[in-house]
């Protein structure tokens, strides 16, 4: 990540609307221990000790759900789903029985972040990693997060689950996810919470130049870098996903659709319809959250009925291009039963 876009402070810069008149700068997060197969950090990997706590609406969250699944860790590394509207206490636990996480018994992830922490005083964002038994908040680094269940958490990777991040590619993900980071990920909030014009127009430049680049790039390539399906691929989809529901209109990125973009718009599809992708997508979610919170951009909090989202199913042709989405692996099994999103919220 370039310290360009980071500022310390507290997180969840999107998540109020008291951006007022400066630029948009997204918090560093503050919890970053990290989980480790030798334990370095004081969590060692250990199935069924830790949870994960998303909100579906959520990109940053989003990866970490998407990997989860192409790694099969879902039995390993259990999950909390947050309700997609905030209230003043953050993120809670409202779609569960009573409102209470049924693991955590916790009504709001505040709760855990106190427990790591007394009167913490920033912000409380997903993703989150849960201690189950002391109830501690781990980590919040969404950016690490992902990595260390795709190079940590090795040992209770299904038989199958492919390496999302190769180690000789390494530096090539690593130079591409960071332009996409900066322009594309990180860009949309840039441009949607922009404060002048001029700091609106900068980020929507670099973003639909950056998504020139990457469409370019993907014409005769099936995934970002290498033939397989990287971390790459998952950082990049979780916000196209949301580009033309949401960024298209909400946040003013609006050039043109991600429909629009044949090769993107195929190759977002083609992630969408492999396991593990589309099966995390709750489209209610994503759009109630970011039209009802986000009331300082859109002050009636009306959640528009379009677009029409059922051609995400549609053929994408992709696979005339070659590549091996799961290298020498297999694709992940069906997603389990009660983490199923409600066939209401997807296409
Ligand atoms: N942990 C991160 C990034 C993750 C993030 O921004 N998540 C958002 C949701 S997409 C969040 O939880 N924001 C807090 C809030 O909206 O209350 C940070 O420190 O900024």
């Amino acid at each position: 990540m370039s310290d360009s876009d980071t500022t310390t402070g507290s997180a969840g810069t999107e998540g109020n609307d008291s951006y007022g008149h400066k630029p948009f700068k997204r918090s560093r997060s503050h919890f970053a221990d990290r989980i480790t197969a030798d334990g370095r950090d004081g969590w060692p990997v250990e199935a069924g000790r830790y949870r994960l706590v998303v909100s579906r609406a959520c990109p940053w969250a989003s990866r970490a759900l998407v990997s989860r699944r192409l790694l099969g860790l879902e039995d390993a590394l259990s999950l909390a789903v947050a309700d997609p509207i905030q209230d003043d206490r953050s993120w809670r636990f409202t779609l569960d029985p009573d409102g209470a996480d049924p693991v955590l018994g916790i009504h709001h992830l505040s709760e855990a972040y106190d427990a790591r922490e007394h009167g913490y005083p920033g912000g409380v964002s997903v993703p989150a990693i849960v201690d189950v038994p002391s109830g501690k908040l781990v980590t919040n680094d969404y950016q690490q997060i992902t990595l260390d269940l795709a190079t940590e958490w090795t040992a209770l990777h299904r038989p199958g689950a492919p390496d999302l991040y190769p180690e000789p590619l390494r530096a090539e993900i690593d130079e591409v996810m960071e332009g996409i980071y900066r322009d594309v990920n990180n860009g949309v909030y840039k441009a949607g919470f922009a404060s002048s014009q001029q700091e609106y127009d900068a980020a929507y430049e670099a973003l639909f130049a950056r998504l020139d680049e990457a469409s370019a790039r993907l014409a005769d390539r099936r995934y970002l870098v290498g033939d397989t399906i990287t971390e790459a691929d998952i950082r990049f989809f979780t916000t196209l996903v949301r580009f033309d529901p949401v960024y298209h209109g909400h946040f003013k990125c609006n050039r043109n659709k991600l429909a629009e973009d044949p090769v993107l718009w195929a190759y977002a599809r083609d992630l969408y319809q492999t396991p593990g992708f589309g099966d995390t997508v709750d489209f209610d979610h994503i759009k109630r959250h970011y039209y009802q919170v986000h009331t300082g951009i859109n002050p009636t909090g009306i959640v528009p009925l379009g677009p029409d989202l059922s051609r995400w199913t549609t053929p994408h042709h992709r696979a005339q291009l070659g590549g091996r989405p799961f290298g020498d692996g297999t694709p992940p099994g069906p997603v389990p039963p009660g983490e199923r999103v409600p066939p209401a919220h997807t296409v």
